[in-house]
């Protein structure tokens, strides 16, 4: 059975790349709704609604795991769709893996946060980093300005410097010992912002920290593939061009789109 990824675009492929990286055998049906990009921008009810019938499809496609690939759709409905999948499919979020890395390695200190204005207004990385109760401090700072940065090819260049440097010299992100990249698509700038802080932070990629999450949550759970179980399906609610072409920044090769209308 297939693993089950979805996202509210393309973004999320840095997730399902660095899944494929970790477990090469598994088959993944990624859902990309690019219909309703970004949901960093939208209203929880509004993103709940999208999950619940993205898990419908995922589920009639026989996943045994669906993972939200996407920060703003997991602060906003992981607990709903939990709910709503019941015993059909095991659900995961990119959240709780990153909060679980954060309590292992950084008691006791500050630890900032960067992604949409959906997954730092929401409070979830506060909430759970406090129900840790290990003294860490988390700073966080919407930074919508980013995706779609990058999404318009901006990143390893002057202007997505100027942009990084803008966003990270606020005051909410002084005196961190770590960040997290708390967006799928901030993969593509963590060199840029290494580099703007010269060492002294770790920048820490929740899409490796996820895949290694996911790999061991199968292997616990006996669900891994043995062995290599087919070619994986990539579907986009709304098709255009531009958006296969994309494909090609979050997940090193241009991958082909299916387009399924699920909103038609
Ligand atoms: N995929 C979204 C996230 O990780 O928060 C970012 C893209 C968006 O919807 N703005």
């Amino acid at each position: 059975r297939p693993i089950g990824i979805f996202d509210s675009g393309i973004g999320g492929l840095t997730v399902a790349q660095a899944i494929i990286n970790v477990l090469p055998n598994e088959r993944l049906i990624y859902f990309g709704d690019t219909a309703h990009l970004p949901y960093g921008d939208k209203s929880t009810a509004a993103i709940q609604a999208y999950a619940v019938k993205i898990c419908d499809l995922l589920i009639r496609q026989q996943c045994k795991v669906i993972l939200i690939a996407c920060n703003s759709a997991s602060a906003a409905a992981y607990e709903l769709v939990k709910e709503y999948v019941g015993s059909k499919a095991k659900v995961l979020n990119v959240i709780d893996p990153i909060v679980n890395y954060i309590g292992e390695a950084y008691t006791g200190k500050t630890v900032g946060l960067i992604g949409t204005k959906q997954t730092v207004n929401s409070n979830v990385y506060r909430k759970k980093v406090d129900e840790l109760d290990q003294n860490i401090q988390l700073q966080s700072l919407a930074t919508p300005l980013l995706a779609a940065m990058i999404e318009e090819g901006f990143f390893n260049d002057s202007i997505s410097e100027s942009v990084i440097h803008a966003y990270l010299s606020d005051p909410h992100l002084h005196d961190i010992e770590a960040l997290i990249l708390g967006c799928t698509h901030y993969p593509l700038i963590k060199k840029q912002i290494e580099k703007y802080y010269e060492g002294n932070v770790d920048v820490l990629d929740a899409s490796q920290i996820v895949a290694q999450h996911v790999k061991e949550y199968l292997e616990l759970h006996n669900l891994a593939a043995e062995q290599p179980s087919g070619d994986h399906t990539f579907y986009v609610s709304d098709f255009t061009r531009s958006f296969e072409e994309s494909t090609r920044i979050f997940f090193k090769r241009q991958v082909n789109l299916e387009h399924y209308p699920l909103w038609e």
